[in-house]
């Protein structure tokens, strides 16, 4: 068995050991403020909560697995959490939910920067022990790689003074929600810092980190001093009413190249860094379906939440014609994946994958 050796700086460099998640017992969470705001007004998710029918955890997991293997075959290293009871209610001095998610997405929660991998606060009342299916890996790397840093971001209370109540009505509409995105006004408050992994980018030494519902100005601020040999930079992408997770909006293929989503372009301001630099931002293709799979949270733009193996070499969901089409022209080789039967458990190709080794150092790519 290889020795673990955690090392990773940005989200091109070649991939050789990866954690994939894995769906089972994932559960649509019951009712709670953050949760509430990012389920779209007409989605077959409201209202519904509880453990996901098993014949679907199943499929999840088979295409989780084919995936797994699929990046073993290429030469990369996969890790597999180890699930705890997600029917257990989390329940805080603070708080109580009836249930947990599941452990579909790891980069939601772990953030890996060189030779550290941080547990994110999260912002989720369900989602407050997601990081336990993880530990058994922490506590593997720890013992086998003395340079491993194993952090966890202060567990935030999450009490009702981390939400706008504004955000609780039922019926606010997407125009309002525009309206407050472009306000920087979301769910959660600045009573004291939350982030998701899944909102922050890795450029070597810059971390781009997304302002919105799962992320707030003050856990923005926390990372600036956690990581101080870093630049941190926030953005905001003001076409999108239901801001959670960077990674189907904003994807670095390679040194110089970044995809963006069209209907959430990064505001000409927050350009410069790129152009300065000349990185070019191109438009993403269009996704190829109109609506996400049933029970969802994500949007049909998991179609650019891709995972690149080497600048060279990126995973595209295997129904994203479009986007794998655009992937070739950009002269990237495209390796298909099928996953979409598994984006109701927690997202795409990089949502479902957490980086614990790639090549590479921390370079400056916006001297
Ligand atoms: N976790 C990524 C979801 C982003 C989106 O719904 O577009």
């Amino acid at each position: 068995m290889t020795k673990t050796i955690v090392n990773s700086w940005n989200e091109w460099d070649p991939l050789r050991h990866v954690i994939v998640g894995r769906a089972d017992d994932g559960h649509i969470p019951p009712e709670e403020p953050a949760l509430d705001a990012k389920v779209p007004e007409d989605s077959d998710m409201r209202g519904e909560w509880g453990r996901r029918p098993q014949e679907t955890i199943d499929r999840a997991n088979e295409l989780l697995d084919n995936f797994a293997s699929l990046l073993e075959k290429r030469g990369v290293r996969v890790d597999r959490p180890t699930p705890i009871d997600h029917s257990k209610p989390v329940t805080t001095p603070d708080f109580h939910t009836e249930s947990q998610f599941g452990c579909m997405p790891p980069r939601d929660v772990l953030l890996t920067v060189g030779s550290e991998m941080l547990e994110a606060t999260m912002s989720y009342r369900c989602r407050w022990f997601e990081y336990l299916n993880y530990r058994p890996l922490m506590q593997r790397y720890f013992d086998e790689d003395p340079n491993f840093r194993h952090e966890s971001a202060p567990k935030p209370r999450l009490t009702d003074a981390d939400y706008h109540p504004d955000y609780l009505s039922e019926e606010i509409g997407v125009a309002k929600r525009l309206q407050w995105a472009e306000e920087k006004f979301f769910v959660t408050t600045e009573e004291e810092p939350l982030f998701d992994a899944a909102d922050v980018l890795r450029f070597g030494r810059d971390l781009v980190v997304q302002h919105g519902f799962t992320t707030n100005l003050k856990g923005i601020e926390w990372l600036r001093r956690h990581f101080p040999d870093h630049r941190v930079h926030t953005v905001n992408f003001p076409g999108d009413p239901y801001p959670i997770h960077i990674d189907a909006t904003f994807t670095p293929l390679r040194p110089g190249l970044i995809l963006n989503n069209p209907q959430r372009r990064l505001p000409d301001d927050q350009r410069k860094m790129y152009e300065d630099n000349d990185w070019q931002i191109v438009d993403a293709a269009q996704p190829a379906h109109n609506t996400p799979p049933p029970l969802c949270y994500s949007s049909t733009w998991l179609s650019m939440n891709v995972l690149v193996l080497d600048p060279k070499t990126v995973c595209v969901e295997k129904s994203e014609v479009y986007q794998a089409e655009q992937m070739d022209k950009l002269g990237m080789e495209v390796v298909e994946v099928e996953l979409r039967d598994a984006y109701a458990f927690g997202g795409g190709l990089h949502c479902c994958t957490a980086d614990v080794y790639r090549e590479g150092t921390c370079e400056d790519y916006f001297p």
